[in-house]
């Protein structure tokens, strides 16, 4: 099959409301940037796109929670993953954001040529409304019990206590999280799209491949989880979707009438990656109706499988429905990575940050590109831990890849002032048997070959086969004991080592770039093609290379031991950086019943065996009398006299630890749980009311 004309490379748009941890890079990114690196390597004409989702509930209601504008948010984390982006070489043409004026102006054309080719239908129903807040509800914004678990914190869409897919109108005694009461139903209309009279054409769509008897794709070149995932939605019968949201963050719907309404962030974002090739062409002086309207281009979607619904089913029809755009030619969509032992989880922060790990393992992004990529879950589920990631970077990036071109230049140095040396027939009755020539050749095209398939992890096993090959011919042939009594046969050797590395220098590109570009340095190469690599004949003898630098250096266990740990001990703290939600409204009435009071700390003592809790002497300017609380990690007895706090003075007396406390210090707890005192800001004498 030939080669298409170019390339429309998207990798999913991340939400701008966290910062990204290895899951997503395991899952999405790296892939893409392997994919794009070869590609450009082939000399392909590609366009590689991404940004920042900046819309949503899930942003809005952050913001809310923080006291912040949403844009705040997103232009927050919009510059902290596109920084790291860029420091793990994720080349992409573009990082664009959904917040962009540029965006709203796509998004919205987009929506009013769906309108004119009647894509929608317009329908009202019923949906929760907050009167207090005078706004309808998102999904996201309503809380309540879970009819499946009895969970007290579902939301409006999903229990994230028992997995449950949740719609809002399923919870038991719901509420806003705007105002905390009770929401009503009210009629609102909403645009949707009737995927349910697509089905039939996305299903023979997916399946061969074509449509109106045209081979657009070829579906045994789909991952068949992709397929399957398609299919069993297709087969649950595809119901249809609203297009349109209430909301006041988005991309307002272009249409008189409908103030206050957003397009749904699903249809948003895909759009996102056309305003982004548009912003990057006009950049670049291409055309971007050439990446997304000719047939010739290939469009291929790299995401996780969360998403495969979004860029398999939605964002299809709302190509093909438009008319003018090109349908993807495959959605090489991964699976996920667990941690150690656990889903990784951001509310949790059951995570590896990127931003961490950059600060944690300075300079060594390869090392994590090469796990992350080594692990990759391309099939099924698959799991990170950092005694995985030690092992893999001692016992294969350092002491096979590493080793292997440390000893090559170190020796050609030694033996040959770092001018590569000639080769010699005697030399090619040693080597011959350890077949380099096909091992390079095949290196090189099953490189091509898995890249081509999407299959990542298979192209860098080949590449680290390779040089393996490379270190068992040195570790076997020994040139530096035939240096002493036949230094064209060490020469030989070595030049053949050389040759390997300088293939290793041009195929470790898509997943090395850092390592690669040190290997190019050091052996001087100057140009380093991909047609260069698969042959045994890459650098000339007598070229002068550089001095060996080592590529990568040992992970020590020390290092792994403080990472695990700091897993661990974030897991405990948990929520982190997430306040409680704001509780239910209580009337005015309810406040006069609680008492609280100042008073003033006479003495504290630790409760005995216990860790967080002091028995503590008060002041109350009404009486004298005891309290037990739970402070004790944050503060030392003998430092608390004196210090003035606020009392809930009418708490029922409980018996804790065998101490009768009588009322309840009132502390502030931050988001990761540290205590402080409510003190009064001036002086005021022990016993005035708080109110
Ligand atoms: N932001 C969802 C996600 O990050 C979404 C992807 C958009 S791709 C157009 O999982
Ligand atoms: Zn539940």
């Amino acid at each position: 099959m030939n080669n298409p004309k170019r390339y429309t490379i998207t990798a999913a748009l991340p939400y701008a409301n966290g910062p990204l941890h290895i899951g997503h890079m395991a899952g999405v990114y790296i892939p893409a940037d392997i994919y794009v690196r070869y590609l450009r390597l082939r000399n392909r004409d590609v366009a590689f796109v991404c940004g920042s989702d900046e819309h949503g509930a899930a942003i809005t209601l952050k913001a809310k929670r923080e006291g912040i504008s949403p844009q705040e948010i997103v232009d927050e984390f919009h510059s902290i993953n596109k920084d790291a982006f860029n420091a793990f070489g994720i080349d992409f043409d573009i990082y664009h954001r959904t917040s962009d004026p540029r965006h709203h102006e796509t998004a919205q054309d987009y929506f009013r040529t769906l309108l004119e080719k009647g894509a929608f239908d317009v329908h009202s129903a019923e949906q929760y409304f907050d009167e207090e807040a005078q706004q309808f509800l998102a999904d996201r914004y309503i809380m309540g019990t879970c009819p499946k678990c009895g969970h007290d914190n579902a939301y409006g869409d999903q229990c994230e206590n028992c997995g449950s897919t949740l719609s809002p109108q399923e919870l038991i005694n719901p509420r806003s999280t705007l105002s905390g009461t009770k929401p009503v139903l009210k009629e609102t209309s909403h645009w949707y799209l009737p995927l349910d009279k697509h089905e039939d054409w996305l299903r023979t769509w997916l399946e061969s491949g074509e449509i109106d008897g045209v081979q657009l794709h070829d579906p045994s070149k789909w991952k068949k989880q992709v397929l399957g995932q398609c299919k069993s939605w297709i087969d649950g019968g595809l119901q249809p979707r609203a297009m349109t949201r209430d909301l006041d963050w988005g991309v307002p719907v272009p249409v008189a009438g409908a103030d206050g309404k957003v397009l749904y962030v699903w249809l948003d974002a895909p759009i996102g990656y056309i305003t982004a090739t548009k912003v990057w062409a006009e950049q670049n002086g291409k055309d971007w109706k050439d990446y997304w309207q000719s047939d010739d281009t290939k469009l291929v979607h790299f995401l996780a499988k969360d998403n495969i619904v979004f860029h398999c089913i939605i964002f299809p029809v709302l190509l093909k429905t438009h008319g003018d755009y090109i349908l993807p030619k495959n959605v090489p969509a991964n699976e996920f990575l667990n941690l150690e032992g656990k889903k990784i989880s951001t509310s949790r922060n059951w995570a590896v940050w990127l931003h961490e790990y950059l600060e944690d393992f300075p300079g060594k992004q390869d090392e994590l590109r090469y796990v992350l990529n080594a692990i990759a879950p391309e099939f099924r589920d698959s799991e990170f831990t950092w005694a995985d990631y030690q092992a893999r970077v001692n016992n294969e990036l350092v002491a096979v890849l590493g080793n292997f071109v440390n000893r090559t230049l170190v020796l050609t140095h030694k033996f040959f002032d770092g001018k590569v040396p000639d080769t010699t027939d005697a030399g090619h009755e040693l080597t011959k048997s350890f077949g380099v020539d096909e091992a390079i050749a095949s290196a090189r095209r099953e490189i091509e070959e898995s890249i081509e398939a999407y299959r990542f992890r298979d192209g860098q096993n080949a590449m680290m086969g390779l040089a393996r090959l490379g270190n068992k011919l040195l570790t076997e042939t020994e040139p530096w004991k035939h240096a002493k009594t036949d230094l064209e046969l060490a020469g030989h050797i070595l030049n053949v080592c050389l040759q390997i590395s300088a293939n290793l220098a041009i195929l470790a590109k898509p997943f090395l770039p850092n390592t690669a570009a040190k290997l190019a340095a050091m052996l001087q190469l100057e140009e380093q093609s991909w047609d260069m690599a698969g042959s045994a004949d890459v650098i000339a003898s007598g070229h002068q290379i550089e001095k060996a630098e080592l590529l990568f250096s040992r992970i020590e266990d020390e290092a792994m031991d403080a990472q695990v740990e700091k897993l661990h001990q974030t897991i405990e703290d948990t929520p982190k950086s997430s306040h409680p939600p704001m509780k239910d409204l209580i009337a005015f009435e309810d406040f006069t019943k609680v008492d609280i009071r100042t008073a003033t700390i006479i003495e504290a003592e630790r409760v005995p065996k216990t860790d967080k809790l002091l028995k503590i002497q008060l002041d109350t300017g009404l009486d004298k009398r005891t309290v037990v609380s739970g402070i004790a990690e944050f503060y030392k007895p003998e430092d608390l006299p004196g210090i003035k706090v606020s009392v809930l003075l009418n708490l029922a007396p409980r018996k804790i630890r065998g101490v009768e406390s009588q009322g309840m210090i009132l502390m502030a707890e931050d988001a990761d749980g540290k205590l402080a005192f409510v003190s009064p800001s001036e002086e005021v004498g022990n016993g005035s009311t708080v109110r």
